[in-house]
């Protein structure tokens, strides 16, 4: 079975994550969502979320793609994850091509960069709904 990881926010859902968490899928057998936790969210990367911690959770649960949704607490658990889950590939958007490239050097895993959706992200939802 090869097991699959990807990491993020994933606030306000949509399709261009979908998008990235199908085709993470696609890299194995079974995929595990580390999602990022609100202080997580606001201290490392002053996002404020729309959805809460466990209502983003709920989310991804309902998505056939996800196997199994871990909560990511900080910049440094991916080194620790990989193994402990016994993780293959680990699995990013392109807009983080080249930041995790360590962790092919530090784990056992083979780093994935997979092209974006371009049109669409949360930022442009909130701005186009005046929700800022
Ligand atoms: N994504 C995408 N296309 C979009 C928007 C997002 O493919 N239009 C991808 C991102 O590249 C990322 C994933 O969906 O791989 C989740 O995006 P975010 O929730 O914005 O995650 P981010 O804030 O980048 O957090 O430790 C890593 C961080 O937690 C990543």
């Amino acid at each position: 079975m090869k097991r699959v990881i990807t990491y993020g926010t994933f606030d306000l859902l949509h399709y261009g994550h979908i998008n990235l968490l199908r085709r993470a899928k696609e890299q194995g057998d079974y995929l595990i969502v580390a999602l990022s936790t609100d202080e997580f969210n606001w201290k490392e990367k002053q996002k404020k979320c729309y959805f809460d911690y466990a209502k983003r959770k709920q989310l991804l649960e309902a998505i056939r793609y996800v196997d199994l949704v871990i909560p990511e607490e900080g910049w440094g658990q991916k080194v620790k994850d990989i193994p402990e889950y016994h993780i293959d590939t680990f699995v990013m958007g392109d807009d983080w091509a080249g930041e995790f490239d360590f962790i092919e050097d530090q784990t056992d895993a083979t780093v994935v960069y997979l092209p974006r959706t371009p049109e669409v992200s949360t930022t442009q939802i909130k701005n186009d709904l005046k929700l800022n």
